[in-house]
């Protein structure tokens, strides 16, 4: 639809960027921070390793001002389970709490709200190596955790994010370094056992922030990007409505409505990977309810029928994947890419939005947007990222019209405030608005420098996104 009369975003529309701990912090195995999945996972070949990223864990004053500086109401951060609780469970580490108190007050100082993300992609490798969340007590742990955070925070931060990406750990662990399948014979039904175990302990997590912190508002942060039919074939549409079931709606169904989605339950029926549930799990479910979706998008997706029974494959976050008679990927030729080949659709975006506000009628946030790209230093300290301008520009433009069409628009988190690492490609992949002098391997100054964009986001923000020029 055409629209010619818009309304405005709200006043109090949390403008802020995003960043997760094991991805901008360093000091990854120093002040008594324990190690993480991604601390002994082989990094990719020609990518940094995640000792250093951009040293906000001795920069993150710097770095807060500049985001004040932009006008930030608002910055999306992880907190790192094993800074907390080096082992996942057990000792807690004083320092960690100090670090993030620190972190948040700092925040506060400026008026940004504090949006805490509580499980970024960072197991405790000491859980990971007894069975991470295959096993029951992987529930309390996580629950345990967060009471911690709770405890520590809760007098100050009062937004919540529970799991990073949930469905991006089911579907593309192997890419982003957080699965484990030796000598598992049934890929599917560890896979959705974990996830099993994730929901429950999400559910919990809510009810019990709900229960500790009166007035805090919580929800989940799957990666949700709306699956395409790749023509107008009957086929296809069924093979979108497999992959949007698989992809999107069994994380948010749970999340909202505490119930399995019934595609996705014949799916694992097929691959005898039904979860193991307990009596009393489907109540647990039920009662955990999220006050917002919070959801990362950086595209759609496109698939077709899967005629000839192709061979399951993941992709990344963003696409290739394949179920063989499922769903099989398919790159859309209405689509411009990224630098790094994902596709940019930020109509899409509002397609998306639409689809879950019709789903699920919860005010919405999103926790990532962006554009990687390899953003260049001019001699004289400049960063000319227009494209990301662009990119960005774009994306709220379709805000500002899903706000028009009455959608309950809370806030927009682009990702990355800051140049960090990124899940499989390294440093050369920038998001931020600001930039971090280093290179991959070279670490040169990691002085910060303010990006094109940074001036163009402030003015963004400064007029409540009235003008994107
Ligand atoms: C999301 C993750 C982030 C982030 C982002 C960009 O899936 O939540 O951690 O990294 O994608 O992805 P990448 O780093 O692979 O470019």
């Amino acid at each position: 639809m055409f629209i010619t009369k818009n309304k405005k975003l709200p006043e109090n529309f949390l403008w802020g960027a995003s960043t997760s701990a094991y991805q901008v912090e360093g000091a990854n195995l120093t002040h008594g921070k324990g190690p993480s999945v991604q601390d002994v996972k082989t990094v990719p070949e020609g990518t940094s390793e995640l000792d250093v990223c951009a040293d906000f864990y001795h920069h993150y004053k710097e770095d807060i001002a500049l985001m004040a500086e932009m006008g930030f109401k608002t910055f999306r951060f992880s907190i790192a389970w094993t800074r907390i609780l080096p082992k996942g469970s057990g000792e807690i580490n004083q320092e960690g709490i100090d670090f993030y108190s620190d972190v948040i007050d700092e925040c506060l100082k400026y008026n940004i709200e504090p949006l805490v993300t509580m499980f970024h992609f960072d197991l405790p490798y000491e859980l990971e190596k007894k069975g991470a969340w295959t096993r029951r007590e992987s529930i309390d742990e996580f629950v345990n955790f967060a009471k911690i955070l709770f405890e520590n925070y809760g007098d100050r931060v009062k937004y919540w994010l529970t799991i990073n990406e949930q469905n991006v750990l089911t579907l593309s662990g192997d890419v982003i370094g957080t699965c484990n399948l030796e000598g598992v014979s049934n890929k599917y039904k560890k896979l959705y056992q974990d996830n099993h175990h994730m929901l429950l302990a999400q559910a919990k997590v809510m009810k019990l922030c709900h229960e500790m912190i009166p007035g805090a508002k919580i929800g989940p942060a799957p990666n949700i990007s709306l699956v395409y039919p790749a023509s107008c074939k009957p086929k296809d549409i069924l093979a979108a409505q497999n992959f949007n079931a698989i992809r999107n709606w069994l994380y948010l169904d749970m999340a909202v409505w505490g119930r399995y989605n019934n595609l996705v339950w014949k799916f694992l029926e097929e691959h005898d990977a039904i979860p193991d549930i307990e009596e009393g799990d489907m109540d647990i479910m039920a009662q955990g309810h999220p006050d917002f979706i919070g959801f990362n998008y950086y595209s759609t997706a496109t698939v077709e029928w899967d005629e000839a029974n192709t061979e399951a494959a993941s992709g990344d976050q963003q696409g290739g994947s394949c179920e063989p008679g499922v769903y099989k990927s398919f790159s859309n030729p209405n689509l411009l890419r990224s630098e790094f080949g994902w596709e940019i659709d930020p109509d899409g975006f509002r397609a998306t939005v639409r689809e879950m506000y019709s789903r699920y009628h919860l005010p919405m946030l999103v926790t990532e947007n962006g554009l990687g790209a390899y953003d260049k230093l001019t001699e004289d300290g400049k960063i000319h990222d227009d494209y990301r301008i662009d990119y960005l520009r774009k994306h709220i433009e379709q805000i500002k019209l899903a706000v028009s069409e009455g959608v309950d628009m809370m806030g927009y988190c682009p990702w990355s405030a800051i140049d960090l690492i990124s899940t499989h490609e390294g440093i050369v992949k920038r998001y931020g608005f600001i930039y971090v002098n280093r290179d991959e391997f070279d670490l040169k100054d990691m002085a910060r420098y303010k990006k094109d964009s940074f001036y163009w986001y402030k003015k963004v923000i400064e007029t409540n996104g009235e003008d994107l020029s």
